[in-house]
This record gives C-alpha cells, sequence and structure tokens, in this order.
C-alpha cells in the first residue's frame, strides 16, 4: 500500500515542491516481517572485540553490534530484539542475500564490486578504517616494504586479500601469503610462528592484538594500504528498509553532532534547538515515512547512545583497542562523520 503524506499546501511548508509533495511511506517487506518476528537479525564477525564479539556476559557487544542494537530500538523501543549471526568473510553475503540474516554488521568494507554486484546495499561508513600490517617487535621490522618473501596470514573472502596483492606487486615484493577461512586460524597461525606478518583491516589487528598474551611483544606497521569504509549492508530493493538503516546510521551522528546523549537525552526533549526538536519527534514526525514512530530517534539515543558514546565504549582511547577518532571524527572536528540535516 502506498500512502500519500503531504499534501502539496504542507509542502510548501516543508520547503519541497509540489512533485516532491507525493512522499510516499515506502512498504517495505523486511520491515514487516522484522515486526511480526519480534527482533533484527543481525550478522556480525566471529568475535572482533571492538567490533561484535561476545563480552564477559557472554553478551555480544561492539560498534557494530550497537548499530543492530539501534535499529532495534528504532523499531521495537527496545534495544535489546536483536539476534546475531556471527558469520565468516566468506559466508556473509550469501547469508544476507539468502534471507538468514536482516543487516549484515560485520567489518565489511563498501566496494563498487559488493555495491552493484552482489544484490546488496551498503548502508554508509560506520567506521572509517584501512588495512595494515602487524608483525613481531623482535624481527624489527620497520616498513611494510620489508616484508618482501615473508609469510603473510589472510583471511580469505575479503578485500585484504586482494589489497595485499596490489600492493606487493606495485612494490615489486615477493606474495606469500597463508590463507585461512576462518579468523580464529589466521590468528592463531601467526601467533604460532606459521606467519611473520597478520594483515586485515588496522582496527582488526588493534583488536586482535588486544587479546594476545602479551600485545606489547607486537606492533602495527605504519603503512596503511588501503580505504576499508566499514559499513553495515542490506539486502537491495526493499528501500524502505534500506531508509530505516541509513537514517538509523544517521541518526547517531545527528545526536552527536546536536550534544545529544543518551545521559541528557529526556532533557533535551525540552531544547528549544529546532533541529533537536526535529529529532527526537518534539516536533515534526520524521519516523512515520520510515513506518517507526515519532520518537524513533529518541529510542535509539536513549537505548544506545549518540554514535561517539558507542564509539568510545568500545573502540576508544581508553578501551584495549584504543583507536583515536581520526577520519570518524565529525566533519565538524576535522574527520569525515557526516549526518545530512533531519528536517
Ligand atoms: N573489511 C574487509 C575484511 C573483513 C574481515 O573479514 N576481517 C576479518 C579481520 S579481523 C574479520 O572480521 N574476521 C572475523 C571473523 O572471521 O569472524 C572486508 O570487508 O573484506
Amino acid at each position: 500500500m502506498i500512502k500519500t503524506l503531504f499534501t502539496v499546501a504542507m509542502a510548501a511548508g516543508l520547503g519541497l515542491s509540489a512533485s516532491a509533495a507525493l512522499a510516499q511511506t515506502a512498504t517495505s517487506p523486511t520491515l514487516d516481517a522484522i515486526k511480526a518476528k519480534g527482533y533484527v537479525q543481525c550478522g556480525v564477525t566471529g568475535g572482533v572485540p571492538g567490533f561484535s564479539a561476545p563480552d564477559e556476559n557472554n553478551v555480544w557487544a561492539g560498534l557494530e553490534v550497537d548499530y543492530c542494537r539501534a535499529v532495534a530500538a528504532a523499531i521495537f523501543n527496545d534495544a535489546e530484539a536483536v539476534r546475531y549471526t556471527p558469520l565468516t568473510a566468506q559466508e556473509r553475503f550469501t547469508a544476507l542475500s539468502a534471507g538468514e540474516i536482516d543487516i549484515l554488521s560485520r567489518t565489511t568494507t563498501w566496494t563498487m564490486s559488493r555495491d552493484t554486484q552482489l544484490g546488496i546495499k551498503v548502508v554508509g561508513t560506520m567506521f572509517y578504517d584501512g588495512q595494515g600490517f602487524l608483525v613481531r617487535k623482535e624481527d624489527g621490522i620497520a616498513s611494510a616494504l620489508d616484508l618482501s618473501g615473508a609469510a603473510i596470514c589472510i583471511e580469505s573472502g575479503t578485500t585484504t586479500e586482494l589489497n595485499a596483492a596490489d600492493y606487493f606487486a606495485a612494490n615489486s615484493l615477493e606474495f606469500n601469503t597463508v590463507v585461512f577461512v576462518d579468523q580464529d586460524e589466521v590468528v592463531k597461525a601467526y601467533e604460532d610462528g606459521r606467519c611473520d606478518v597478520y594483515t586485515t583491516d588496522s582496527s582488526a589487528l588493534a583488536a586482535e592484538r588486544s587479546k594476545f598474551a602479551d600485545p606489547s611483544a607486537h606492533v602495527i606497521l605504519p603503512d596503511i594500504i588501503s580505504k576499508e569504509p566499514l559499513g553495515p549492508v542490506v539486502r537491495q530493493g526493499d528501500d524502505g528498509f534500506f531508509n530505516v538503516a541509513r537514517w538509523t546510521y544517521f541518526a547517531l551522528l545527528e545526536a552527536e553532532e546536536l550534544g545529544v546523549s543518551s545521559a541528557n537525552v529526556d532533557e533535551m526533549l525540552a531544547s528549544d534547538n529546532p533541529a533537536i526538536k526535529r529529532l527526537l519527534g518534539v516536533e515534526g514526525d520524521f519516523g512515520t515515512p520510515l513506518g517507526l514512530t515519532k520518537d524513533w530517534a529518541y529510542q535509539i539515543i536513549k537505548l544506545v547512545g549518540n554514535y561517539s558514546e558507542s564509539y568510545e565504549k568500545h573502540v576508544g582511547p581508553s578501551t584495549a583497542i584504543g583507536l583515536a577518532r581520526g577520519l570518524n571524527a565529525l566533519w565538524r572536528d576535522g574527520g569525515i562523520q557526516y549526518s545530512p540535516p533531519i528536517r
């Protein structure tokens, strides 16, 4: 069913043209199915601390898990209405296409071929990353250019494999890989000394290093050889759910930009700032056209927090992962995280 929401007269007030005024509530089979079953099925990693991994209470936690929780908060007013499916890199897109999961939130790089050839859509960039190299400190390696012929541990079905091949070829280095399907095998092979080098997204290197018996015995080389914009992914062809997924991500950013957090969101309901009123559904209704309620973003912020809260809690400088905001700072703070306006 397609429902006309705005009259032409109302549209004038929204700054929309008469044709754009025929805005619609898109139907979303995915959203309907999620509502019917009562939870969001979220595809995650097998365990990358800070991104998605079981915590000390065996509860899934991390920046990418918080994104799944935010979607559930927006739909159900309940951030815990999520079930998690751990997936290897090779399994992830098939699981999404086959409908085994609703959202893939699993250290997944946005590339053109994935976005245009797999029947999927990347929602946005939750974490701007780049590929790096982890080596043993005792080996005294200073640069990736010193890695010719070194045994390199890699997970298959990743951009990691392709970038490393490009880099070694471009620099005329001998490329010698040891490839595994499972991340645990990759890490174990590196720890056992079967490889000299472990390469993947540098955030994941920091995450894995934090789990080693002696993290200080390993160094991440300064070289970053690729762009790895990591983001959630949904199936192509359900624009309604794509919008829910995308604006959930933007709401996390917009909340940070406007200074709205889980701690102050209730006070912020009384704010005079029109942008905060729109975000929280105090003025206007941006939720109903998504198939949600008008306090959708209030629920996200109240139950999960804003982007900065998730970042600092799971991967920020005060965590064992210890990642500075860098490119993931908001645009006004020197990074490139940016939400379009909610209006
Ligand atoms: N971002 C790259 C790499 C993704 C990837 O699979 N990274 C590994 C490195 S830690 C991972 O998340 N493994 C977790 C697992 O296999 O459970 C991609 O999208 O291809």
